[in-house]
């Protein structure tokens, strides 16, 4: 079991990232989110560069032109910074729109691709003032039973194998954040959230809480680790069969997993 190479840039959790790039993308669809980014900040740039150059040319050229009342301009002039700011926005909101609208369906609303990928790891989440708790199946392949895999702050997943994740909290509001896999999920008291990811590379990456949730905000990072299938699969078997032989029916404090919920 080698989660990838601690040490190299992005791909060890506790490196301090040292440039205002995006993290680096371990997940199968998270360059579709980038590319979005990416086209809007690039309109964004050439609407503030049309701007700005105009502000410039306008004030050299009409320094010495005589005062125009405050209103300013002629109704045709206004015409034209109506059709200009209409066409701004529809192109470059437009155009994030309708982009997002084929992420969501293709992506992160299709739930049809874990609910029928043969492998997909189920996994649930509970957030807590400070920790992730993560619960796995086990052997059985059934929640809240004897032999179910509970850690703290370790996640582990296959590569190449859709992770569906359903998420809790057990106090507050927390943000459960795959900054690497693109993956941002409020951890809400009183219900059960579900996203799904799928991890394109092995490594260990940051798993991280984006909603302040306490003096120890902070602190409540955990890993998350992408193995080969095969080397999941033994590390899961093995800790379920740890898990089962360590089961105490009288700690209810650990037995906070659910029956697993259908896709939304
Ligand atoms: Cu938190």
């Amino acid at each position: 079991m080698t989660p990838g190479a601690p040490g190299t840039p992005g791909r060890d959790p506790r490196q301090q990232a040292r440039t205002l790039a995006l993290p680096e993308n371990a997940s199968a669809h998270g360059h579709r989110l980038d590319a979005l980014m990416a086209s809007s900040h690039l309109l964004e740039a050439v609407l503030a560069a049309v701007m700005l150059g105009w502000l410039v040319l306008a004030v050299g050229r009409f320094r010495k032109a005589p005062p125009t009342a405050v209103d300013g301009g002629t109704r045709r002039s206004r015409l034209w910074v109506m059709v200009l700011a209409v066409g701004a926005v529809g192109v470059v909101d437009g155009t994030l729109f309708v982009r997002s609208l084929g992420y969501l369906d293709e992506v992160l609303w299709n739930f049809s691709t874990p609910v029928n990928h043969p492998d997909t790891v189920r996994l649930e989440l509970n957030a807590h003032q400070w920790a992730w708790e993560a619960r796995y199946a086990g052997e059985d392949g059934r929640f809240g039973t004897a032999d179910d895999v509970v850690t703290w702050n370790d996640v582990r997943v296959p590569v190449g194998v859709p992770v569906w994740v359903q998420l809790v909290s057990a106090d507050v509001v927390h943000g459960f954040a795959l900054p690497n896999f693109r993956v941002k999920l409020d951890a809400v008291p009183g219900r059960v959230n579900q996203t799904w990811f799928q991890a394109a590379r092995e490594g260990v990456w940051e798993v991280a809480c984006y909603q302040h949730c306490g003096t120890s905000h902070y602190k409540m990072r955990g890993e998350l680790t992408v193995l080969s299938p095969r080397d999941h699969a033994a590390w899961l078997r093995e800790a379920s069969r740890q898990a089962a032989s360590a089961y105490d029916a009288a700690d209810t404090a650990a037995h906070w997993g659910w029956a697993w919920r259908d896709a939304p």
